[in-house]
């Protein structure tokens, strides 16, 4: 037996945005990353589609992972690691980031005492390690030296207020659209391309017969749906320059449709095979380029601020662009997200002996 089956494993768990995952400092996980993945699974409860016996919520939302170092980059505090746990395969991906889990990174660097109170807020600079480095810097409330978790803001997709977080996303000055076209066509259907951190890739709800407002679960049971989804992606994701995509989560697809609720786009987006209750965050961002951007299937007219709306509410994102066509960059984008811890402690993986 291993001193994580006997002795346990130094974890918190967050709510971070609206996804829930388990943060741990790189120094409390296994080194090489074969035999960490395999202590995050059992610790996890996969493969399982329940994850009974670990303490994943059976949804990818709630599968998360956020890893959190000391950052050797002199411009960064913490470096983020994001690992998604599938629950009912055994398979751990470092394929994507987390805009989600990233909310919830500064109050846990501050928790574990990696970045000290700066006064009332504090900065943490995060370097974001995959799919690519990126950064962000994250603002949190910090009053009496201590991280809030109470106040007013409410993150759409989860119920009660808390405090707000700003995050702010320098760009990377990577081209935005990475097929070099703002529209492909794939499986028959015209699509545009989005990476602003978060691979989307962007279908107008009419064009596969949607209204683009179904509930999540409507668009889950729908089995002609889901396959064209999933050849539109897997084609899309070699365009994208993602290679073979079968197995893991990006890109996403996002349909999308006239706003119903004052906002600028209405989105029901496939992550991929599940339907998202509300948007990811860079998932969001990408979005917004896409509407942003004249000239792709998204584009409508607005200004800096695009009002995402998701099935649980509406996102607010502000991204700043930069140059034209499928060159546009992002020049920065921000959010405000909320995050809570939820347990502090031990967890116990399951042993490497037990079986199916
Ligand atoms: O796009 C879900 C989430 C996410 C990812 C997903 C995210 C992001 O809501 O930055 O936050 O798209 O798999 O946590």
């Amino acid at each position: 037996m291993t001193s994580h089956e006997t002795d346990g494993v130094r974890c918190m768990q967050m709510r971070g945005g609206s996804s829930k995952g388990a943060y741990f400092l790189g120094a409390d996980l296994p080194a090489d990353p074969a035999e960490r993945d395999d202590l995050l699974l059992r610790i996890m409860g996969s493969p399982d589609e329940r994850q009974i016996d670990g303490i994943g919520g059976g949804h990818p939302l709630t599968s998360k992972v956020a890893v959190v170092t000391p950052s050797p980059d002199l411009g960064a505090d913490v470096d983020y690691l994001f690992l998604q746990v599938v629950p009912d395969r055994a398979v751990v991906t470092d394929a994507q980031t987390c805009g989600n889990l990233l909310a919830g990174v500064g109050p846990f660097a501050v928790e574990r005492g990696l970045v000290p109170v700066a006064g009332e807020t504090t900065e943490v600079r995060i370097r974001i390690l995959n799919p690519t480095t990126a950064y962000a810097r994250a603002r949190i409330r910090t009053p009496g030296g201590r991280v809030r978790y109470a106040g007013d803001a409410l993150t759409a997709g989860t119920p009660f207020r808390a405090a707000p977080i700003e995050l702010v996303f320098p760009g990377t000055g990577t081209p935005a659209f990475p097929t070099g076209r703002l529209v492909d066509r794939f499986a028959g259907v015209e699509t545009s391309c989005v990476d602003a951190g978060m691979p989307v890739v962007l279908v107008r709800a009419a064009d596969l017969g949607l209204r683009g407002t179904e509930p999540p679960d409507a668009l889950e049971g729908d089995a002609a749906l889901r396959s064209t989804v999933e050849k539109i992606r897997l084609e899309a994701g070699r365009a994208m320059g993602l290679g073979d995509v079968t197995d893991t989560t990006v890109p996403k697809v996002s349909i999308v449709s006239p706003p119903r609720h004052g906002g600028t786009v209405t989105t029901r987006t496939f992550i991929p095979h599940r339907v998202h209750a509300a948007i990811g965050v860079l998932g969001a961002v990408s979005v917004a380029v896409g509407v942003r951007a004249p000239g792709t299937v998204a584009s409508t007219p607005t200004g800096p601020l695009v009002r995402v709306e998701h099935p649980t509410g509406t996102f607010d994102v502000s991204v700043d662009l930069d140059g034209d066509g499928p060159a546009t960059r992002v020049r920065t984008s921000a959010v405000i997200r909320t995050a809570r811890k939820l347990s502090d402690g031990l967890v116990w993986p399951r042993s490497r002996e037990a079986t199916a």
